[in-house]
């Protein structure tokens, strides 16, 4: 693509931005290298494909919305993706839940799952270079009830315990075939309504389930563990808190999954950064906007996801940072959701990469903190909308609101007509 303007407003900006001590170039370069794990579920509000699906979401999670144009089969929310990958600049990953399986009209109930079932969605995405990561899912089944593998009867944990390890299988066989480890992600929402008589309990049977759920090492996947606040009907207890998971991550050398939607409100995120990196492998992100609750808007340019992105980089953390999306909204577009929020998450981090990292610094080690108070105060009104054009230009997808269009369209010809 060219567009004359776009490249005379970067050219400007890139000299602004070359007098702080920034160089665009080199940021567009790592930006370009970002890959973003886009969750498969914001096309089909979490649903997925079971044949025996009960056809509603549990597990403490809410789709709020009933916009026309869900994705209702495999094929249908394979198109929804190529079209939103086709508006969002770089190459990136796809998060799978094992309810999206390919079942071909078979009931094939969470442990009796094989890698089988995922095989087609190894190869389409090779053929569409993308690489795939993994989640087990414990939520919408007759036997989630409050507790999966916390659960005190050992029918019911067994059988989430035989589900979790099945789905690391998965994931070991999806790493081997697209050589790059498939990252899965554990969340289970087991808790309860009220103050439970013994709060202890239920943590035990869980930190039993993982340790047996792990004993068997893989090599091409790698585990992450995703901590919760609360869940809708599980408001008065999480078996698995964050101190849970930070605690068995630590200890067990996992991942632990941040997911920006699981804190207080008032809780920064972004804080958490760089003490993981120093006492886990490892950092997974579920990049998601709580308002009020946990209720996963759509992510826009908040302070929070910018907060959050300039963490990773003044850590210098891109190669240990995973960043995923989590969030799902029925109310708008849902090809317009994953664009925005994918599009937000990428300025994030482009507006992070801007920063003169190195003169921040000499500035704090020489104690020079009105030069570094007026320098980051600066950066906020720098030309920054500009690279990011430029990074859209590069790489071939629409700048500014130039996708609206695009989405409006697909919308028209494609998803309008399912009902
Ligand atoms: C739920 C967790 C979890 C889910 C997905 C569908 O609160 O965030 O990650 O959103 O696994
Ligand atoms: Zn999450």
């Amino acid at each position: 693509m060219k567009d004359i303007s776009i490249e005379k407003a970067y050219e400007a900006a890139r000299d602004r931005y070359a007098a702080i001590g920034t160089d665009t170039d080199k940021a567009l370069e790592i930006l370009r290298k970002i890959s973003l794990s886009l969750h498969c579920w914001q096309a089909d509000d979490v649903m997925g494909f079971e044949v025996q699906g009960e056809g509603s979401l549990s597990g403490g999670i809410q789709v709020t919305g009933n916009y026309p144009g869900r994705a209702r089969n495999i094929d249908e929310l394979r198109e929804d993706l190529l079209k939103a990958l086709s508006l969002i600049p770089g190459k990136h990953r796809i998060s799978l839940h094992e309810i999206y399986g390919d079942f071909q009209g078979k009931a094939v109930d969470r442990n009796e799952v094989t890698p089988e079932y995922f095989r087609s969605w190894m190869q389409w995405a090779a053929e569409n270079g993308l690489k795939l990561d993994f989640n087990s899912t414990s939520f919408s089944h007759p036997k989630s009830g409050d507790l999966t593998l916390a659960n005190p009867d050992n029918d019911i944990r067994n059988f989430w315990i035989e589900h979790t390890k099945r789905c690391r299988l998965i994931s070991e066989e999806i790493g081997k075939f697209q050589n790059d480890p498939c990252i899965m992600n554990i969340w289970v929402h087991d808790g309860s309504k009220e103050v439970p008589a013994n709060r202890l309990k239920y943590r035990r049977i869980l930190k039993d389930s993982l340790d047996e759920i792990f004993s068997v090492k893989y090599s091409h996947m790698k585990d992450c563990i995703e901590a919760k606040l609360f869940g809708i009907g599980l408001e008065s207890y999480t078996a698995g808190s964050y101190d849970f998971y930070l605690g068995y991550g630590v200890k067990n050398n996992k991942m632990v999954t941040l997911d920006t939607g699981h804190f207080h409100l008032t809780e920064s995120v972004a804080d958490k950064v760089s003490s993981l990196l120093l006492f886990t492998p490892e950092i997974m992100l579920h990049v998601s906007r709580p308002v009020r609750w946990d209720s996963d808007h759509v992510v826009i340019l908040n302070d929070d996801i910018t907060d959050l992105a300039r963490e990773i980089i003044r850590c210098g953390a891109l190669d240990k940072v995973h960043i995923g999306l989590d969030y799902f909204d029925a109310t708008i577009n849902r090809i317009g959701a994953y664009v925005t929020g994918t599009r937000a998450t990428q300025k994030a981090l482009l507006l992070a990469l801007l920063e003169p990292g190195a003169r921040l610094e000499e500035y704090e080690s020489e104690g020079r903190c009105f030069e570094r108070l007026a320098v980051q105060e600066e950066l906020k009104s720098m030309p920054w909308g500009a690279v990011w054009d430029m990074f859209c230009l590069e790489n071939d997808v629409p700048a500014g609101d130039g996708y609206i269009k695009d989405i409006l369209d697909y919308e028209s010809k494609v998803t309008s007509g399912r009902r």
